[in-house]
């Protein structure tokens, strides 16, 4: 969870920097760092894991050709193709939303320190950031996948945190991702596609 938190100071410094310029890589970089942790879920979970790794993947392939996010926007708006399932602007979204459920869940997990479930704190969530934008298939595997999630102290162990050091890497990630979210949410409005899809 360090390298995680680590990467998203890197990435809050870049946006809070006077004019931000982006890379497609240093975001796909950051964002890729999940993976290691989503490995630990269950099977249930796996599409949701598949999903993200393969929007991430669509973003680093991206990232060969083309230099900042705000770049790669620019030509899904010429070639006519943001909302199109796939494009890299979509994946893009999707990702952020991910982002925002992550800090919500870390937050909640703050809220809740002492308290061994995850479960919960991740329904929340999941509920209040990701639910809203998912069509019905996909809010019930959701559902089906979170209610299958170990105990929070169950996943400590197996990511080699305990109490103490998650809360930091927990309150690292939450401080740092709120500049990045926010400049991804200004990017998206101020090319006029909104942030509800
Ligand atoms: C302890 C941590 C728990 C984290 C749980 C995260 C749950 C996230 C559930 C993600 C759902 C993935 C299934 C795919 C859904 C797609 O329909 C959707 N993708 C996302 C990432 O929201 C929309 O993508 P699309 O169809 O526009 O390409």
């Amino acid at each position: 969870m360090e390298s995680v938190a680590d990467a998203f100071k890197g990435l809050a410094a870049t946006v809070n920097s006077r004019n931000p310029q982006v890379t497609v890589k240093q975001f796909s970089d950051a964002c890729s760092l999940f993976s290691g942790l989503f490995g630990i879920l269950d099977t249930s979970f796996k599409f949701a894991k598949m999903d993200y790794v393969s929007k991430l993947n669509d973003l680093a392939a991206a990232s060969r050709s083309i230099s900042t996010l705000e770049a790669m926007i620019d030509k899904d708006i010429e070639a006519g193709c943001v909302k199109k399932f796939g494009s890299h602007t979509r994946n893009l979204l999707k990702v952020k939303q991910g982002l925002e459920m992550i800090k919500v869940l870390c937050e909640e997990l703050l809220a809740t320190e002492g308290d061994d479930s995850l479960k919960d704190a991740a329904i929340k969530a999941y509920n209040q950031v990701l639910f809203p934008h998912h069509q019905y298939n996909i809010q019930k595997a959701c559902a089906t996948g979170l209610n299958s999630l170990p105990s929070k102290s169950l996943v400590l162990l197996l990511i080699g945190e305990t109490e103490e050091t998650i809360n930091v890497h927990l309150q690292s990630y939450v401080t740092a991702s709120t500049p990045v979210i926010s400049y991804l949410d200004k990017l998206f409005l101020s090319k006029n596609l909104g942030i509800d899809w």
